[in-house]
Protein backbone atom coordinates (compact mmCIF):
# COMPACT_ATOMS: atom_id res chain seq x y z
CA UNK A 1 0.00 0.00 0.00
CA UNK A 2 2.46 2.10 0.96
CA UNK A 3 4.92 1.23 -2.11
CA UNK A 4 2.12 1.30 -4.50
CA UNK A 5 1.30 4.97 -3.07
CA UNK A 6 5.54 6.24 -3.49
CA UNK A 7 5.04 4.41 -7.45
CA UNK A 8 2.20 6.61 -8.36
CA UNK A 9 3.69 9.67 -6.72
CA UNK A 10 6.61 8.74 -8.78
CA UNK A 11 4.67 8.36 -11.99
CA UNK A 12 3.27 11.95 -11.77
CA UNK A 13 7.11 13.21 -11.05
CA UNK A 14 8.41 11.24 -14.56
CA UNK A 15 5.09 12.52 -16.33
CA UNK A 16 5.93 16.03 -15.07
CA UNK A 17 9.47 16.06 -16.19
CA UNK A 18 8.57 14.23 -19.59
CA UNK A 19 6.03 17.76 -20.09
CA UNK A 20 8.69 20.03 -19.09
CA UNK A 21 11.25 18.17 -21.78
CA UNK A 22 8.74 18.53 -24.48
CA UNK A 23 7.75 22.45 -23.52
CA UNK A 24 11.82 22.86 -23.49
CA UNK A 25 12.41 21.26 -26.81
CA UNK A 26 9.69 23.37 -28.00
CA UNK A 27 10.37 26.74 -27.17
CA UNK A 28 14.35 26.31 -26.42
CA UNK A 29 15.77 27.04 -29.57
CA UNK A 30 16.06 31.12 -29.64
CA UNK A 31 19.78 30.86 -30.74
CA UNK A 32 20.19 29.70 -34.04
CA UNK A 33 23.20 27.52 -33.25
CA UNK A 34 22.23 24.67 -31.32
CA UNK A 35 21.80 25.04 -28.37
CA UNK A 36 19.71 22.27 -27.47
CA UNK A 37 18.40 20.23 -24.20
CA UNK A 38 20.71 18.65 -22.81
CA UNK A 39 20.46 14.78 -22.72
CA UNK A 40 19.59 12.84 -19.27
CA UNK A 41 23.37 11.09 -17.65
CA UNK A 42 20.63 8.33 -17.94
CA UNK A 43 20.23 8.39 -21.84
CA UNK A 44 24.19 8.86 -22.31
CA UNK A 45 24.81 5.70 -20.03
CA UNK A 46 22.60 4.10 -22.51
CA UNK A 47 24.91 4.74 -25.40
CA UNK A 48 26.62 1.87 -27.22
CA UNK A 49 30.17 1.51 -27.91
CA UNK A 50 31.30 0.42 -31.15
CA UNK A 51 35.03 -0.51 -31.36
CA UNK A 52 38.10 0.47 -29.66
CA UNK A 53 40.60 3.37 -30.08
CA UNK A 54 44.17 3.98 -28.43
CA UNK A 55 43.41 7.57 -27.06
CA UNK A 56 46.04 10.52 -28.76
CA UNK A 57 47.45 13.16 -26.00
CA UNK A 58 49.42 16.05 -26.30
CA UNK A 59 51.02 18.35 -24.41
CA UNK A 60 50.08 22.11 -24.04
CA UNK A 61 49.43 24.31 -25.88
CA UNK A 62 48.40 21.62 -28.02
CA UNK A 63 44.94 19.89 -28.50
CA UNK A 64 44.61 15.94 -30.23
CA UNK A 65 41.96 15.88 -33.26
CA UNK A 66 38.36 16.42 -32.82
CA UNK A 67 36.47 13.46 -32.54
CA UNK A 68 33.62 14.41 -35.25
CA UNK A 69 31.26 12.72 -35.91
CA UNK A 70 32.66 8.87 -34.98
CA UNK A 71 30.62 6.65 -32.52
CA UNK A 72 31.19 6.16 -28.91
CA UNK A 73 33.91 3.44 -28.52
CA UNK A 74 36.01 1.84 -26.14
CA UNK A 75 38.91 4.33 -25.66
CA UNK A 76 42.49 3.24 -24.20
CA UNK A 77 44.46 6.11 -22.45
CA UNK A 78 47.59 5.62 -21.01
CA UNK A 79 49.40 8.58 -19.33
CA UNK A 80 52.89 8.42 -17.28
CA UNK A 81 53.24 10.39 -14.13
CA UNK A 82 57.23 12.18 -14.15
CA UNK A 83 58.29 14.13 -10.95
CA UNK A 84 60.93 16.42 -12.99
CA UNK A 85 62.54 19.81 -12.56
CA UNK A 86 61.79 22.08 -14.72
CA UNK A 87 62.09 26.09 -15.85
CA UNK A 88 59.82 28.65 -13.91
CA UNK A 89 61.37 31.86 -14.83
CA UNK A 90 64.68 32.66 -16.65
CA UNK A 91 67.19 31.11 -13.83
CA UNK A 92 64.89 29.83 -11.76
CA UNK A 93 63.82 26.26 -11.90
CA UNK A 94 61.03 24.21 -9.80
CA UNK A 95 60.77 20.38 -9.12
CA UNK A 96 57.32 19.94 -11.33
CA UNK A 97 55.39 16.97 -10.62
CA UNK A 98 53.24 16.22 -13.78
CA UNK A 99 50.96 14.24 -15.92
CA UNK A 100 52.50 13.00 -19.14
CA UNK A 101 55.45 15.14 -18.86
CA UNK A 102 54.18 18.69 -18.97
CA UNK A 103 52.12 21.31 -17.04
CA UNK A 104 49.47 21.16 -17.57
CA UNK A 105 49.68 17.36 -18.13
CA UNK A 106 48.41 15.85 -21.31
CA UNK A 107 45.31 17.07 -22.87
CA UNK A 108 42.97 14.01 -22.94
CA UNK A 109 39.77 14.29 -25.63
CA UNK A 110 36.87 11.72 -25.67
CA UNK A 111 33.26 11.85 -26.93
CA UNK A 112 30.59 11.37 -24.53
CA UNK A 113 29.52 7.56 -24.35
CA UNK A 114 33.23 6.92 -24.79
CA UNK A 115 34.23 3.79 -22.00
CA UNK A 116 37.61 4.95 -21.10
CA UNK A 117 40.15 2.29 -20.28
CA UNK A 118 42.90 4.98 -18.27
CA UNK A 119 46.01 2.80 -17.79
CA UNK A 120 48.19 5.50 -15.55
CA UNK A 121 52.06 4.35 -14.60
CA UNK A 122 53.83 6.18 -12.34
CA UNK A 123 58.02 6.36 -13.17
CA UNK A 124 60.13 4.60 -11.42
CA UNK A 125 62.34 7.31 -10.56
CA UNK A 126 59.65 9.02 -8.94
CA UNK A 127 59.39 9.87 -4.80
CA UNK A 128 56.26 9.78 -4.56
CA UNK A 129 52.61 7.61 -4.90
CA UNK A 130 50.40 9.90 -6.75
CA UNK A 131 46.68 9.27 -8.44
CA UNK A 132 44.09 10.76 -10.60
CA UNK A 133 40.82 12.33 -9.55
CA UNK A 134 39.21 13.41 -13.25
CA UNK A 135 36.00 15.52 -12.76
CA UNK A 136 34.80 13.92 -15.79
CA UNK A 137 34.18 10.70 -14.04
CA UNK A 138 30.98 9.94 -12.13
CA UNK A 139 31.96 7.41 -8.92
CA UNK A 140 33.89 7.57 -6.01
CA UNK A 141 36.31 10.29 -6.07
CA UNK A 142 36.79 10.68 -9.41
CA UNK A 143 38.83 7.18 -9.79
CA UNK A 144 41.57 8.54 -7.70
CA UNK A 145 41.02 5.57 -5.06
CA UNK A 146 41.00 2.99 -8.15
CA UNK A 147 44.26 5.22 -9.55
CA UNK A 148 46.43 5.36 -6.73
CA UNK A 149 49.37 4.44 -7.77
CA UNK A 150 53.25 3.59 -6.30
CA UNK A 151 56.37 4.46 -8.05
CA UNK A 152 57.17 1.83 -10.34
CA UNK A 153 53.68 0.38 -10.37
CA UNK A 154 50.45 0.56 -12.97
CA UNK A 155 47.00 0.74 -12.46
CA UNK A 156 44.21 0.14 -14.79
CA UNK A 157 40.54 1.73 -14.08
CA UNK A 158 37.47 2.44 -16.33
CA UNK A 159 34.68 5.05 -16.58
CA UNK A 160 31.96 5.23 -18.82
CA UNK A 161 31.92 9.58 -19.91
CA UNK A 162 28.24 10.35 -19.49
CA UNK A 163 28.44 14.29 -19.39
CA UNK A 164 29.85 16.58 -22.53
CA UNK A 165 31.50 19.48 -20.68
CA UNK A 166 35.49 20.36 -20.77
CA UNK A 167 36.79 19.01 -17.33
CA UNK A 168 39.65 19.72 -15.11
CA UNK A 169 42.16 16.92 -13.95
CA UNK A 170 44.48 16.67 -11.15
CA UNK A 171 46.14 14.31 -8.26
CA UNK A 172 44.32 13.59 -5.32
CA UNK A 173 46.98 11.91 -2.94
CA UNK A 174 47.78 13.67 0.17
CA UNK A 175 48.23 16.73 0.51
CA UNK A 176 46.55 16.99 -2.16
CA UNK A 177 47.14 20.71 -2.63
CA UNK A 178 51.23 20.09 -2.76
CA UNK A 179 50.25 17.76 -5.28
CA UNK A 180 48.17 20.35 -7.27
CA UNK A 181 50.34 23.53 -6.57
CA UNK A 182 53.34 21.17 -7.74
CA UNK A 183 51.75 20.68 -10.97
CA UNK A 184 49.53 17.85 -10.95
CA UNK A 185 46.41 18.93 -12.97
CA UNK A 186 45.08 19.04 -16.93
CA UNK A 187 42.13 18.57 -18.67
CA UNK A 188 39.78 15.52 -20.15
CA UNK A 189 37.54 17.47 -23.31
CA UNK A 190 34.24 15.13 -22.99
CA UNK A 191 32.61 16.22 -26.75
CA UNK A 192 28.63 16.28 -27.33
CA UNK A 193 27.64 13.82 -30.21
CA UNK A 194 28.88 14.95 -33.61
CA UNK A 195 31.49 16.49 -32.05
CA UNK A 196 32.12 20.32 -31.41
CA UNK A 197 31.37 23.06 -34.09
CA UNK A 198 34.78 22.80 -36.60
CA UNK A 199 37.26 26.05 -35.76
CA UNK A 200 40.46 26.73 -37.73
CA UNK A 201 42.77 26.71 -34.51
CA UNK A 202 42.53 25.31 -31.11
CA UNK A 203 45.06 25.99 -28.11
CA UNK A 204 45.09 24.32 -24.63
CA UNK A 205 46.16 26.76 -21.80
CA UNK A 206 45.61 26.15 -18.11
CA UNK A 207 46.46 28.56 -15.53
CA UNK A 208 48.04 27.61 -12.05
CA UNK A 209 49.86 29.34 -9.02
CA UNK A 210 53.33 28.42 -7.48
CA UNK A 211 54.80 29.30 -3.80
CA UNK A 212 58.01 29.24 -3.58
CA UNK A 213 60.53 30.26 -0.92
CA UNK A 214 62.16 32.59 -2.58
CA UNK A 215 60.40 35.50 -4.04
CA UNK A 216 59.58 35.98 -7.72
CA UNK A 217 62.43 35.96 -9.97
CA UNK A 218 65.03 34.81 -7.19
CA UNK A 219 67.29 32.57 -8.97
CA UNK A 220 68.36 29.23 -8.44
CA UNK A 221 66.06 26.05 -7.49
CA UNK A 222 63.39 27.06 -5.72
CA UNK A 223 61.64 24.76 -3.04
CA UNK A 224 57.76 24.74 -2.80
CA UNK A 225 56.59 26.88 0.48
CA UNK A 226 53.97 24.83 2.03
CA UNK A 227 52.84 28.43 4.47
CA UNK A 228 52.79 30.50 1.33
CA UNK A 229 50.12 27.82 -0.14
CA UNK A 230 48.18 27.65 2.74
CA UNK A 231 48.65 31.82 3.21
CA UNK A 232 47.16 31.29 -0.70
CA UNK A 233 49.99 34.02 -1.41
CA UNK A 234 51.42 32.86 -4.47
CA UNK A 235 55.22 34.38 -6.02
CA UNK A 236 54.15 33.06 -9.60
CA UNK A 237 50.88 32.85 -11.51
CA UNK A 238 51.47 31.08 -14.83
CA UNK A 239 49.95 30.24 -18.01
CA UNK A 240 51.45 26.49 -19.34
CA UNK A 241 53.34 25.66 -16.17
CA UNK A 242 55.83 28.22 -16.29
CA UNK A 243 56.61 32.60 -16.53
CA UNK A 244 57.51 31.69 -20.47
CA UNK A 245 54.75 28.91 -20.73
CA UNK A 246 52.69 30.38 -23.67
CA UNK A 247 55.32 33.86 -24.30
CA UNK A 248 58.84 34.09 -26.37
CA UNK A 249 59.31 31.04 -28.07
CA UNK A 250 56.02 29.73 -26.62
CA UNK A 251 53.62 32.22 -28.25
CA UNK A 252 50.99 31.00 -30.31
CA UNK A 253 50.02 32.01 -33.54
CA UNK A 254 47.13 32.03 -36.12
CA UNK A 255 46.21 34.24 -39.10
CA UNK A 256 44.07 36.73 -39.66
CA UNK A 257 40.34 35.54 -40.06
CA UNK A 258 40.97 32.42 -38.27
CA UNK A 259 38.31 30.87 -35.96
CA UNK A 260 40.01 30.08 -33.01
CA UNK A 261 39.26 28.00 -29.84
CA UNK A 262 40.56 27.89 -26.79
CA UNK A 263 40.40 25.28 -23.92
CA UNK A 264 41.15 27.14 -21.09
CA UNK A 265 41.88 25.48 -17.62
CA UNK A 266 42.47 26.61 -14.18
CA UNK A 267 44.29 24.29 -11.96
CA UNK A 268 44.77 26.55 -9.12
CA UNK A 269 45.09 25.09 -6.19
CA UNK A 270 44.19 28.30 -4.83
CA UNK A 271 43.00 31.48 -7.20
CA UNK A 272 40.27 32.31 -9.58
CA UNK A 273 40.83 33.58 -13.01
CA UNK A 274 39.90 36.44 -14.94
CA UNK A 275 40.29 35.41 -18.36
CA UNK A 276 40.86 38.20 -20.66
CA UNK A 277 42.29 38.56 -23.91
CA UNK A 278 44.05 41.63 -24.54
CA UNK A 279 42.62 43.09 -27.99
CA UNK A 280 40.09 40.67 -28.82
CA UNK A 281 36.08 40.24 -27.37
CA UNK A 282 35.33 36.29 -27.03
CA UNK A 283 32.82 35.50 -29.88
CA UNK A 284 31.37 32.65 -27.54
CA UNK A 285 32.35 31.20 -24.18
CA UNK A 286 31.12 28.39 -22.89
CA UNK A 287 30.38 28.60 -19.33
CA UNK A 288 32.33 26.91 -16.94
CA UNK A 289 33.47 24.46 -19.89
CA UNK A 290 29.50 23.00 -20.01
CA UNK A 291 26.74 23.04 -22.42
CA UNK A 292 25.25 26.37 -22.19
CA UNK A 293 27.24 29.25 -24.10
CA UNK A 294 27.54 33.69 -23.91
CA UNK A 295 28.09 36.08 -26.70
CA UNK A 296 30.49 39.13 -26.60
CA UNK A 297 32.70 38.49 -23.22
CA UNK A 298 35.14 40.53 -22.07
CA UNK A 299 36.53 38.96 -19.49
CA UNK A 300 35.08 35.30 -18.21
CA UNK A 301 35.76 33.91 -14.34
CA UNK A 302 36.91 30.35 -14.10
CA UNK A 303 37.03 28.90 -10.81
CA UNK A 304 40.13 26.50 -9.90
CA UNK A 305 39.21 23.54 -10.54
CA UNK A 306 37.24 24.73 -13.27
CA UNK A 307 37.33 25.53 -17.45
CA UNK A 308 35.48 27.57 -20.35
CA UNK A 309 35.96 27.12 -23.69
CA UNK A 310 36.34 30.58 -25.30
CA UNK A 311 36.32 31.20 -29.26
CA UNK A 312 36.74 34.28 -31.60
CA UNK A 313 37.71 35.61 -34.54
CA UNK A 314 41.13 37.29 -34.94
CA UNK A 315 39.40 39.75 -36.97
CA UNK A 316 43.05 42.24 -37.34
CA UNK A 317 46.63 41.42 -37.10
CA UNK A 318 48.00 41.94 -33.45
CA UNK A 319 49.71 40.67 -30.83
CA UNK A 320 46.78 39.75 -28.58
CA UNK A 321 47.53 39.34 -25.30
CA UNK A 322 46.22 35.98 -22.44
CA UNK A 323 46.02 36.87 -19.16
CA UNK A 324 44.72 36.98 -15.72
CA UNK A 325 42.85 40.56 -15.65
CA UNK A 326 43.81 40.48 -11.66
CA UNK A 327 46.75 42.22 -13.52
CA UNK A 328 49.31 41.91 -11.10
CA UNK A 329 49.45 38.26 -11.79
CA UNK A 330 50.09 39.36 -15.47
CA UNK A 331 52.48 42.04 -15.01
CA UNK A 332 54.59 40.86 -11.84
CA UNK A 333 53.67 37.16 -11.36
CA UNK A 334 53.85 35.57 -14.95
CA UNK A 335 50.03 35.29 -15.95
CA UNK A 336 50.73 36.58 -19.42
CA UNK A 337 50.77 35.21 -22.76
CA UNK A 338 51.01 35.74 -26.71
CA UNK A 339 48.84 34.94 -29.16
CA UNK A 340 50.78 36.39 -32.24
CA UNK A 341 47.82 36.96 -35.00
CA UNK A 342 49.42 37.85 -38.77
CA UNK A 343 47.65 38.67 -41.85
CA UNK A 344 46.00 41.56 -43.63
CA UNK A 345 44.87 45.13 -41.67
CA UNK A 346 41.70 45.45 -41.24
CA UNK A 347 41.39 49.72 -41.24
CA UNK A 348 37.51 48.84 -41.27
CA UNK A 349 37.65 47.61 -37.69
CA UNK A 350 40.78 48.89 -36.19
CA UNK A 351 42.07 52.15 -38.16
CA UNK A 352 44.82 52.79 -35.42
CA UNK A 353 48.50 52.65 -36.13
CA UNK A 354 49.13 48.56 -35.56
CA UNK A 355 52.60 48.08 -33.50
CA UNK A 356 54.22 45.32 -35.20
CA UNK A 357 56.54 43.31 -33.04
CA UNK A 358 57.09 42.35 -29.82
CA UNK A 359 54.49 43.21 -26.74
CA UNK A 360 56.31 44.23 -23.67
CA UNK A 361 54.47 44.35 -21.02
CA UNK A 362 55.44 47.14 -18.39
CA UNK A 363 57.67 46.24 -15.27
CA UNK A 364 60.96 44.44 -16.59
CA UNK A 365 61.02 41.79 -14.47
CA UNK A 366 58.98 39.73 -16.42
CA UNK A 367 61.67 38.02 -19.54
CA UNK A 368 59.05 37.46 -22.11
CA UNK A 369 60.96 38.81 -25.41
CA UNK A 370 62.33 36.47 -27.70
CA UNK A 371 66.17 36.02 -27.75
CA UNK A 372 67.10 37.26 -30.75
CA UNK A 373 65.50 40.61 -29.62
CA UNK A 374 68.83 41.02 -27.27
CA UNK A 375 70.94 41.07 -30.63
CA UNK A 376 68.97 44.34 -32.07
CA UNK A 377 71.71 46.68 -30.26
CA UNK A 378 74.26 47.22 -32.56
CA UNK A 379 77.68 45.48 -31.75
CA UNK A 380 80.28 47.73 -30.99
CA UNK A 381 83.77 47.14 -32.35
CA UNK A 382 86.18 47.10 -29.04
CA UNK A 383 89.70 46.84 -28.79
CA UNK A 384 90.53 43.50 -26.94
CA UNK A 385 91.50 45.84 -23.88
CA UNK A 386 88.40 47.72 -24.10
CA UNK A 387 86.32 44.27 -23.70
CA UNK A 388 88.26 43.60 -20.49
CA UNK A 389 87.40 46.45 -18.80
CA UNK A 390 84.07 46.35 -20.28
CA UNK A 391 83.47 42.64 -19.19
CA UNK A 392 85.34 43.17 -15.66
CA UNK A 393 82.26 45.54 -15.04
CA UNK A 394 80.09 43.07 -15.82
CA UNK A 395 81.49 40.60 -13.77
CA UNK A 396 81.42 42.42 -10.92
CA UNK A 397 77.65 42.65 -11.12
CA UNK A 398 76.57 39.37 -12.38
CA UNK A 399 79.06 36.24 -12.02
CA UNK A 400 81.51 37.92 -8.46
CA UNK A 401 78.81 36.68 -6.11
CA UNK A 402 79.15 33.11 -6.70
CA UNK A 403 82.70 32.53 -8.77
CA UNK A 404 84.13 35.27 -6.53
CA UNK A 405 86.25 38.31 -7.06
CA UNK A 406 89.18 36.66 -7.85
CA UNK A 407 87.73 33.99 -9.80
CA UNK A 408 88.55 30.96 -6.99
CA UNK A 409 84.91 29.93 -6.89
CA UNK A 410 83.84 28.37 -3.79
CA UNK A 411 84.61 24.71 -2.70
CA UNK A 412 81.54 22.44 -3.45
CA UNK A 413 79.23 25.12 -4.35
CA UNK A 414 80.73 27.05 -7.50
CA UNK A 415 83.49 26.00 -9.98
CA UNK A 416 86.66 27.85 -10.28
CA UNK A 417 86.94 30.25 -13.37
CA UNK A 418 90.93 31.05 -12.26
CA UNK A 419 93.01 28.56 -14.82
CA UNK A 420 90.14 26.65 -15.02
CA UNK A 421 90.88 23.28 -17.54
CA UNK A 422 86.81 23.00 -18.53
CA UNK A 423 86.62 26.87 -19.43
CA UNK A 424 89.83 26.94 -21.34
CA UNK A 425 89.03 23.72 -23.60
CA UNK A 426 85.91 25.08 -25.31
CA UNK A 427 85.23 28.34 -25.93
CA UNK A 428 81.67 27.63 -27.81
CA UNK A 429 80.86 25.71 -24.49
CA UNK A 430 81.80 28.75 -22.01
CA UNK A 431 79.48 30.92 -24.23
CA UNK A 432 76.89 27.99 -24.44
CA UNK A 433 76.90 28.34 -20.66
CA UNK A 434 75.80 31.58 -20.42
CA UNK A 435 73.65 31.56 -22.97
CA UNK A 436 71.45 28.69 -21.35
CA UNK A 437 73.12 28.20 -18.42
CA UNK A 438 74.29 24.88 -16.95
CA UNK A 439 73.27 22.19 -15.02
CA UNK A 440 74.07 18.34 -14.01
CA UNK A 441 77.53 17.16 -13.20
CA UNK A 442 80.58 18.84 -14.19
CA UNK A 443 84.50 18.09 -13.62
CA UNK A 444 86.49 21.32 -13.23
CA UNK A 445 90.38 20.44 -12.50
CA UNK A 446 89.46 17.44 -11.05
CA UNK A 447 86.69 18.21 -8.99
CA UNK A 448 83.23 17.43 -9.46
CA UNK A 449 80.25 20.03 -8.76
CA UNK A 450 76.58 19.90 -9.62
CA UNK A 451 74.94 22.35 -9.25
CA UNK A 452 72.64 24.84 -11.28
CA UNK A 453 74.04 28.07 -13.06
CA UNK A 454 71.27 30.10 -14.14
CA UNK A 455 71.32 31.09 -17.86
CA UNK A 456 72.23 34.92 -18.33
CA UNK A 457 69.86 37.61 -19.93
CA UNK A 458 72.91 39.36 -21.39
CA UNK A 459 72.97 40.69 -24.99
CA UNK A 460 75.68 39.66 -27.44
CA UNK A 461 78.76 42.17 -26.78
CA UNK A 462 78.10 41.24 -23.41
CA UNK A 463 79.21 37.73 -23.35
CA UNK A 464 81.53 38.57 -25.77
CA UNK A 465 83.26 40.68 -23.14
CA UNK A 466 82.84 39.41 -19.92
CA UNK A 467 84.28 35.80 -20.80
CA UNK A 468 87.09 37.83 -22.95
CA UNK A 469 87.27 39.29 -19.03
CA UNK A 470 87.69 35.99 -17.88
CA UNK A 471 90.05 34.42 -20.14
CA UNK A 472 92.28 36.88 -20.12
CA UNK A 473 92.46 36.68 -16.42
CA UNK A 474 93.71 34.47 -13.20
CA UNK A 475 96.25 32.20 -15.80
CA UNK A 476 93.49 31.42 -18.88
CA UNK A 477 94.29 30.80 -22.18
CA UNK A 478 94.24 34.83 -22.79
CA UNK A 479 91.40 34.02 -26.14
CA UNK A 480 89.10 36.76 -27.23
CA UNK A 481 85.48 36.36 -27.54
CA UNK A 482 83.47 38.54 -30.57
CA UNK A 483 79.71 38.93 -30.48
CA UNK A 484 79.80 37.77 -33.69
CA UNK A 485 80.98 34.27 -32.22
CA UNK A 486 77.83 34.50 -29.39
CA UNK A 487 75.82 35.14 -32.18
CA UNK A 488 76.61 31.79 -34.29
CA UNK A 489 76.12 30.29 -30.52
CA UNK A 490 72.68 32.07 -30.48
CA UNK A 491 71.84 30.48 -33.44
C1 LIG B 1 74.09 31.94 -8.95
C2 LIG B 1 75.47 31.55 -9.03
C3 LIG B 1 76.21 31.78 -10.33
C4 LIG B 1 76.33 32.94 -11.04
C5 LIG B 1 75.71 34.30 -10.73
C6 LIG B 1 77.18 32.63 -12.15
N1 LIG B 1 77.54 31.31 -12.14
FE1 LIG B 1 78.76 30.37 -13.46
N2 LIG B 1 78.44 28.60 -12.53
C7 LIG B 1 77.69 28.45 -11.39
C8 LIG B 1 77.62 27.06 -11.06
C9 LIG B 1 76.88 26.45 -9.88
C10 LIG B 1 78.33 26.37 -12.06
C11 LIG B 1 78.48 24.86 -12.21
C12 LIG B 1 77.19 24.28 -12.74
C13 LIG B 1 77.07 22.77 -12.58
O1 LIG B 1 77.83 22.17 -11.82
O2 LIG B 1 76.20 22.21 -13.18
C14 LIG B 1 78.86 27.39 -12.95
C15 LIG B 1 79.66 27.11 -14.06
C16 LIG B 1 80.24 28.09 -14.85
C17 LIG B 1 81.16 27.83 -15.91
C18 LIG B 1 81.72 26.47 -16.35
C19 LIG B 1 82.56 25.83 -15.29
C20 LIG B 1 83.94 26.47 -15.16
O3 LIG B 1 84.36 26.72 -14.04
O4 LIG B 1 84.58 26.72 -16.17
C21 LIG B 1 81.47 29.04 -16.47
C22 LIG B 1 82.39 29.30 -17.63
C23 LIG B 1 80.74 30.05 -15.74
N3 LIG B 1 80.00 29.43 -14.76
C24 LIG B 1 80.76 31.40 -16.02
C25 LIG B 1 79.98 32.35 -15.40
C26 LIG B 1 79.95 33.76 -15.76
C27 LIG B 1 80.81 34.39 -16.84
C28 LIG B 1 79.04 34.36 -14.95
C29 LIG B 1 78.59 35.81 -14.97
C30 LIG B 1 78.15 36.33 -16.21
C31 LIG B 1 78.52 33.35 -14.07
N4 LIG B 1 79.11 32.14 -14.37
C32 LIG B 1 77.57 33.57 -13.10
C33 LIG B 1 77.09 29.45 -10.65
C34 LIG B 1 76.96 30.77 -11.04
CU1 LIG C 1 50.41 13.45 -7.04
Amino acid sequence: MEIAKVRSVRGYFYLFILLISVLMVGCGNHDSEKNHTPKSVTDYAKIKVFGEEHATLTAPPNVPPPVGNRPAKKLFVEMEIVEKEGEMADGVTYMYWTFGGSVPGSFIRTRVGDVVEFTIRNHPDNKLPHNIDLHAVTGQGGGAEASFVAPGQEKTFSFKVVNPGLFVYHCATAPVGMHIANGMYGLILVEPEGGLPPVDREFYVMQGDFYTEGKFGQQGLQPFSMQKAIDENPDYVVFNGNVNGLSGDNSITAKVGENIRIFFGNGGPNLVSSFHVIGEIFDKVYLEGGEQFNHNVQTTLVPAGGSAIVEFVADVPSNLVLVDHSIFRAFNKGALGILSVSGEENKAIFAGAIMEGIYQPEGSVIQNMPKNELEIEAPVNLSKEEQIIAGKNLYMQACFACHQPNGEGIPNAFPPLAKSDYLNADVDRSIGILLHGLSGEVVVNGKSYNSIMPAQQMNDSEIANVLTFIYNSWGNSGKVITPQMVQAQRK
